[in-house]
C-alpha cells in the first residue's frame, strides 16, 4: 500500500508539498489544458504493440485507486510520438469523482470529465521501472477520458462485476477477462493519434517530475452505474474512497502541444 497521502483533510492535496517537497515544484501534474493556448506540432506516428492477445491480469486496492498490473513476459509498449523510445507498461490505475462532474485530473478548457484512466509506462533503455523513475524521462503516462451516461461501456464489464472483491484496501484479486489489458491499453478509439502532450509529474506523492503525459482528446464514455461501483472500494482510513483526483496546477509557462496527424 502507497504512501501517507489522502485526498481530503491535513493529509490532502494541499499539504502533500509539506513530507513532499517535490509536490510544490514547476513542472506539477494534472493541468488545465486550454485548447486555444496549445502549441500544434505533428510527431511521428504513436505505436503500440504486445497488446493484442490475451494478458493474466490482477486488480488492487492500494487505498488510493483501483490498479491493474499483469506479470506477462508479453506486455503492452509503446513507441513514437512525442516519445522517442520504447515504453513498457507498468500499471493502470483510475481517478474519479464525487459526483458525475468530476473526476478527472486532467481538465480540456477548464471542462472536468467523470473518470480518468492512466496507463503508467516506462523508458525500456533503464532496465526496470525502479530504475527508470530515477530519470528525468523516466515515464510516459496515457490519460484516457470518461464521461458518464446512460449506457454502460463494455470495456469496464468485468472489472466492475469484481470490484465488490476488492473493496477493502490490500485486497488483490486475478481478473477473470484476460483480454482487459488489450481493452483499456489501446481501445479502438479511431483518434489514437490525437493528444496532447507536455511534460509534468505523477499527481500523487513524491510527484517526481519525471513524466511525458499524453492525454487523448476524445472522450469514451463509461455509465452512472460503472462509475458508481468504483467509489464503493474503503481507502485506508476505512471510508469510502468516493473521490481521487488532484486539482490543477500551474502550467508555469510549460509549452502544451497538440499532435496534428
Ligand atoms: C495512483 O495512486 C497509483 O496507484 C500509483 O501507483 C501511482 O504512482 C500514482 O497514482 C501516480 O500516478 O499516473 N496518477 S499518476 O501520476 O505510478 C506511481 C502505485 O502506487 C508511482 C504503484
Ligand atoms: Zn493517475
Amino acid at each position: 500500500v502507497a504512501g501517507n497521502f489522502s485526498y481530503d483533510g491535513t493529509n490532502g492535496p494541499s499539504h502533500w508539498g509539506k513530507e513532499y517537497k517535490t509536490c510544490l515544484g514547476k513542472y506539477q501534474s494534472p493541468i488545465d489544458i486550454e485548447e486555444k493556448d496549445v502549441t500544434t506540432m505533428t510527431f511521428p506516428e504513436l505505436q503500440f504493440s504486445g497488446v493484442e492477445g490475451s494478458h493474466k491480469a490482477y486488480m488492487t486496492n492500494n487505498g488510493h485507486t483501483v490498479m491493474i498490473q499483469s506479470f506477462d513476459s508479453n506486455v503492452p509498449s509503446i513507441s513514437g510520438g512525442p516519445i522517442n523510445s520504447t515504453y513498457v507498461f507498468q500499471q493502470l490505475h483510475f481517478h474519479w469523482g464525487p459526483n458525475d462532474n468530476q473526476g478527472s485530473e486532467d481538465l480540456i478548457n477548464n471542462h472536468s470529465f467523470s473518470m480518468e484512466l492512466h496507463v503508467v509506462l516506462w523508458k525500456k533503455e533503464y532496465g526496470s521501472y525502479d530504475e527508470a523513475i530515477k530519470r528525468d524521462d523516466g515515464l510516459t503516462v496515457l490519460g484516457y477520458l470518461y464521461q458518464a451516461t446512460d449506457e454502460p461501456n463494455p470495456m469496464f464489464e468485468s472489472i466492475v462485476q469484481q470490484i465488490p472483491d476488492i473493496v477493502g484496501v490490500g485486497s488483490n484479486i486475478t481478473i477473470s477477462d484476460n483480454n482487459v489489458l488489450k481493452k483499456l491499453v489501446a481501445p479502438d478509439i479511431a483518434s489514437a493519434q490525437n493528444y496532447f502532450t507536455y511534460r509534468g509529474s505523477l499527481t500523487t506523492p513524491p510527484c517526481l517530475e519525471i513524466v511525458q503525459w499524453i492525454d487523448f482528446v476524445k472522450p469514451q464514455h463509461i455509465s452512472h452505474e460503472q462509475l458508481a461501483a468504483f467509489r464503493s472500494i474503503q481507502s485506508a482510513d476505512g471510508t469510502n474512497l468516493t473521490h481521487n483526483f488532484r486539482p490543477v496546477q500551474p502550467l508555469d509557462g510549460r509549452t502544451v502541444y497538440r499532435n496534428i496527424a
